[in-house]
């Protein structure tokens, strides 16, 4: 898993040579004008290399997006154990803003507010309700590894963003009209989710999770040490009502899934179909297996109710021999699993094994039938170098996969690949680049869906070693863009990412629509509005304080650069709720409440309402203040929450 330096020296040396004589190449080095990103001065002493022969005539610098200029794509990022969701613009690759979704925020309030603590704990199972109770109610972290978008008919619509939690086998779904998470589940019967993709075709529809660790079931203590009795589970999600639609158990355990354009099939990778616990135990095997789930055939058997109900959810039994399962043996532990945008073609990443393994989905009804062996759905399997992880496309014919190990992406061309499978003398390899290190996920623009436009790629590389100033021990990741429209992959722009990203999806921006200030009728606030009609307030309109015994709301509407309220009084011990209505309609004027010394912090963007509930434990003047610079009065916009002493 390491780079040993030597190979690591070469392999800059090669980079520097084969970027600028590409860079020569293709972005008119002749002009003698430095382009951004690039080694300026290298390029302007070494003599400019001839322009590659297939290469096309292409302007300099379109990765280039000027001061003023908006990006072409979202990205939607990964943030690994962050635990938020990151909106990036593509090709700038800028950072364009941070979603928390399983973490706490202290910009936003996530996960303090009462609007983000009901999102982060209605979904949890009973269990884990109970298991949170004397520890704040909410998990403080997240692992999230996998955001994609919900599909209509083979390609992204715009609608939500679905992630997932491998630390605490949560499902998350970011509503991308706000860009705010706005449902977070817990799958029973799962331990971890690893994998996540969305069902493509007719809709989402489905989310498929996959349970990465076996566990016993139920998981409650009267099975430990006895792995023959531990258990992975496959779940389907429906995405409009964030309920688990069902489960199956399988053999073995489930890594990565994707699923196909037709709306049949879903499949997933299986690196421990030994079912070991230990690593040795877990890559004993020469093979291991990619799973094909039969969706077709599970709905049938869920309305026949020939499942076990298990904390709630129908669990059907997945195992070898079952009409709802195929196990398609594959070398060892293969990682990602990714469906080409020609609808047809599925890789299976080889990762132990220098291999993809490519399968033909239209195959796949045969199989089920019984007409074909397992393995007669392959009709690929090109060597391509060590520690192929996963693999993107271009929508025209080519894949690209990244080589952990070799620290390289390669591209190949899959038709080569089939030919080559079935004898021919052909050598599917296009081109190799190096990537600076150690690349994991990579994706192209639209490129997990029938859109694939083959213009960029983007190479999430987990080692960023000596690209960027040391900033400590603690490295940033590199997230590499790679521009592909021509013949030759050019790596044009490394930027450095804070911990991790595993996963993106790159979205035209076309696609997606977000909201330029909130509608006052949004649900997310819908529990303030409710407690206010409840209270004979308008949340807009009025600011007033109403007691109930201990219990103290207060309503106060925010207008730069003055909160309505400029002072409340309440005494020692009060249960006391604060909402706060933005009703500024200018867009990004953005307030924000935070009481000083009572560790609380939240946004209130145009024409939302926050709330923030806490128990006025400490007498005294506290001052409240606005967080976000909303004015040149900014600074004044405060008020004072009197506390009266218990006693007095
Ligand atoms: S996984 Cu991280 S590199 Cu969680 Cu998609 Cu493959
Ligand atoms: Cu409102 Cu600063």
């Amino acid at each position: 898993m390491s780079t040993d330096d030597t190979s690591k020296f070469n392999r800059r040396d090669l980079i520097r040579t084969g970027a600028v004589a590409t860079v020569a190449g293709v972005a008119g080095a002749a002009t003698g004008v430095g382009v951004a990103g690039f080694d300026t001065a290298a390029a302007q002493t070494r003599a400019p290399a001839p322009l590659p022969s297939a290469a096309p005539a292409r302007g300099p610098a379109k990765y280039e997006v000027k001061p003023g200029e908006l990006d072409e794509y979202y990205v939607f990022f990964s943030s690994g154990q962050t635990g938020e969701m990151r909106i990036v613009g593509l090709p700038s690759m800028r950072e364009l803003m941070r979603v928390p979704v399983f973490n706490r925020c202290s910009a936003t309030g996530w996960g303090q507010t009462n609007e983000s603590i009901r999102i982060l704990t209605e979904g949890l199972t009973p269990e884990t309700k109970e298991f949170l109770k004397d520890k704040g109610g909410v998990y403080l972290n997240g692992d999230l590894h996998h955001p994609h978008m919900s599909f209509t008919d083979g390609t992204y619509d715009g609608r939500y963003v679905f992630m997932n939690d491998k630390a605490n086998t949560r499902v998350a779904r970011v509503r991308c009209d706000i860009m705010k998470c706005d449902k977070i589940i817990q799958l029973p019967n799962q331990h971890t989710v690893h994998g996540l993709r969305v069902q493509k075709y007719p809709r989402t529809g489905y989310v498929f999770a996959n349970g990465e660790d076996g566990v016993p079931l139920p998981n409650d203590g009267k099975v430990l040490n006895d792995p023959k009795q531990y258990w992975s589970i496959f779940s389907a999600i429906d995405g409009d009502t964030m309920k688990v639609a069902w489960q199956v158990q399988v053999d073995g355990n489930l890594d990565n899934v994707d699923a196909d354009y037709q709306g049949k099939y879903a499949f997933a990778t299986c690196y421990n179909s030994e079912g070991g616990v230990t690593l040795a135990e877990m890559t004993a095997n020469e093979q291991d297996w990619v799973v094909i789930f039969n969706l077709k055939r599970i709905e049938e058997a869920v309305q026949k109710g020939a499942v076990t109900m298990m904390n709630g959810v129908p669990v059907i039994d997945g195992r070898h021999g079952s009409p709802y399962t195929r196990y398609v043996p594959v070398s060892n532990s293969p990682h990602g699993i990714n469906t080409a945008p020609d609808g047809i073609h599925v890789v299976a990443n080889g990762k132990l094994s220098p291999t993809v393994t490519v399968f033909d989905v239209r195959l796949f009804d045969q199989l089920f039938d019984d007409k074909i062996k397992p393995r007669d759905v392959v009709v690929a399997e090109p060597e391509l170098g060590l520690g192929p992880l996963h693999t993107a496309y271009d929508g025209k014919g080519n894949a690209y996969t990244t080589l952990f190990l070799d620290s390289q992406i390669c591209k190949w061309n899959i038709d080569a690949a089939k030919r080559a499978f079935k004898g021919e003398k052909v050598d599917p390899i296009i081109q190799k680049l190096d990537v600076q290190y150690q690349p994991g996920h990579n994706h192209t623009s639209m490129g997990q869906t029938k859109e694939a436009d083959g213009k960029w790629l983007i190479s999430l590389n987990k080692f960023s070693k000596d690209r960027f100033l040391n900033v400590g021990p603690l490295k940033p990741e590199n997230d590499q863009l790679i521009d592909i429209s021509g013949d030759r992959m050019v790596v044009v722009h490394d930027g450095p990412s804070f911990a991790e990203p595993h996963d993106a999806t790159i979205v035209h921006r076309s696609k997606v629509s977000p909201l330029h200030v909130w509608k006052r009728d949004d649900p997310f606030f819908e529990d303030a509005r409710k407690q206010a009609a409840a209270d004979g307030v308008k949340l807009e309109l009025d600011s007033k304080v109403v007691r109930d015994g201990s219990t103290v709301r207060v309503y106060m509407t925010s207008s730069a650069p003055a909160f309505a309220l400029e002072q409340f009084e309440v005494n020692q011990g009060d249960h006391v709720t604060v909402y706060v209505t933005n009703v500024d309609d200018i867009e990004d004027l953005t307030h924000g409440f935070a009481v000083v010394n009572y560790g609380i912090s939240m946004e209130v963007p145009p024409q939302a309402t926050a709330s923030v509930s806490f128990t006025a434990s400490r007498a005294g003047v506290y001052w409240y203040y606005c967080t976000w610079f909303c004015h040149a009065m900014h600074m004044e916009m405060k008020g004072r929450m009197l506390v009266h002493p218990r006693n007095a």
